[in-house]
C-alpha cells in the first residue's frame, strides 16, 4: 500500500493534472454509424462511454462524414442539435469524484461551421453554478476552446454540457477536460557534501499553513530540481524539503499562486543516515556498521555513503562529524 501511494504521488510530479472525465473526446463507445457516418442518440443514452445524453437527442459524429465536419481531437465529436435543429438541444453529463471546497477547471471545444450555423452556444454546469459560452462561426469548421472553473461542494460532481443556441443546425462539442486546480511548485535543493548525481533521488516536500497541509514525494532531476503538483489552495505556506540522509529544511512565507511560477530552494545539511531529521548517535551507529563497505558488500548501506563516492570511509565520517548535533527544521 505504501508503495502504491508513493507511485501515485510520483506520477504527479512534473505533470499536469489528469483529466478527471472519462472519454472526454467522445472517441469510445458503441458507435454504429448511419449513412452519414453519424449516430443519433436519444436522451438517456449511455452509448458514449462514460457519458449520459441529457435533455434531448444529439448526433455522435465521426470523421469523415457527409457534412464535412471535423473533430477537434481524434475522429469523433458531438453535434448537440442532432437532426432536429430546434431547441431543446441535446447535451451530455458525467459524474466525477471531487473534493468539496476544491476548485476545478473545465475546458471544452465548442464547434461552429459556417455552412450550418452562424452562432452556437453551450451551457456548462457543475456544483450549482453554470455559464453559457457562445461562438460566431467563420469560414467552415472551427473549434474554440472554452474554459470555466467551479468549486466542488460534494464528493461527487456532475458535469453537464448542454446546447443552448444554434442558428440553425450545428453545435459542436469535443475534447472535454476537467482538471483539479492547485498550484504547481518548482523547487531546487542543494544536497550538501555530495559528489554523486541528484538525478532520480527522492525528496519529500511538505507544505503547510494554518489551515491546509500536504505532503508529496518528488524525484530530482540531474540539477537537483523538482516539480510537484499540489492540491492545497493558493496561499502563503511553509515549504519543507527533506531528502534521505539530509536534514529537512523549511522555508516560511512561500507564496503559492494558481498560475505560478511558484518556487522554493533549500540547502540540506548531510548526515542523517537513519532519516530521523537529526544527526546524532543513531546515525553514528549505522555508520559504524557500514564502515569500510563498498557496494555489494554485506554490510553496505547506501545511506551511509554520505558523499556519494560509492564507499563508506573517512570522507563520510568527516561529514558526519562536522554536522553532528544538527537538527533539521
Ligand atoms: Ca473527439
Ligand atoms: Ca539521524
Ligand atoms: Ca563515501
Amino acid at each position: 500500500m505504501r508503495k502504491l501511494l508513493l507511485l501515485a504521488a510520483l506520477s504527479m510530479a512534473g505533470a499536469a493534472w489528469p483529466n478527471l472525465v472519462i472519454n472526454g473526446s467522445f472517441e469510445e463507445g458503441a458507435f454504429v454509424p448511419n449513412g452519414h457516418n453519424l449516430m443519433q442518440l436519444g436522451a438517456g443514452s449511455t452509448a458514449i462511454t462514460g457519458w449520459t445524453v441529457v435533455q434531448s437527442g444529439l448526433a455522435w459524429v465521426s470523421v469523415p462524414n457527409a457534412f464535412g465536419g471535423t473533430a477537434s481531437a481524434g475522429i469523433r465529436c458531438l453535434d448537440l442539435t442532432d437532426y432536429i435543429d430546434a431547441p431543446p438541444y441535446g447535451g451530455v453529463s458525467q459524474s466525477i469524484t471531487t473534493e468539496a471546497g476544491v476548485g476545478y477547471r473545465v475546458s471544452f471545444d465548442l464547434g461552429t461551421h459556417s455552412e450550418y450555423t452562424s452562432i452556437a452556444g453551450i451551457r456548462v454546469s457543475a456544483a450549482g453554478s453554470s455559464q453559457i459560452f457562445t461562438e460566431l462561426s467563420s469560414a467552415g469548421q472551427r473549434w474554440d476552446t472554452e474554459v470555466w472553473t467551479f468549486v466542488a461542494t460534494n464528493s461527487m460532481t456532475t458535469i453537464e454540457l448542454v446546447g443552448t443556441q444554434s442558428a440553425p443546425a450545428y453545435i459542436g462539442l469535443d475534447n472535454v477536460i476537467v482538471e483539479r486546480l492547485g498550484p504547481m511548485l518548482n523547487g531546487h535543493v542543494d544536497l550538501t557534501d555530495f559528489e554523486g548525481s541528484p538525478l532520480g533521488r527522492l525528496v519529500v516536500v511538505d507544505v503547510s499553513s494554518g489551515g491546509a497541509s500536504e505532503t508529496r514525494t518528488a524525484r530530482l532531476d540531474g540539477a537537483g530540481s523538482f516539480t510537484v503538483a499540489l492540491a492545497v489552495p493558493p496561499g502563503t505556506y511553509t515549504v519543507g524539503v527533506k531528502a534521505s540522509h539530509w536534514l529537512r529544511k523549511a522555508t516560511p512565507g512561500v507564496v503559492l499562486t494558481q498560475v505560478g511560477p511558484n518556487s522554493v530552494s533549500a540547502t540540506l545539511p548531510n548526515g542523517d543516515v537513519d532519516d530521523d531529521n537529526e544527526v546524532s548517535i543513531g546515525d553514528y551507529s549505522l555508520f559504524s556498521i557500514a564502515f569500510n563497505a563498498n557496494p555489494g558488500d554485506p554490510h553496505w548501506n547506501p545511506e551511509t555513503d554520505l558523499n556519494g563516492d560509492e564507499g563508506v570511509d573517512i570522507g563520510d565520517f568527516a561529514i558526519l562529524s562536522a554536522n553532528y548535533g544538527l537538527v533539521g527544521d
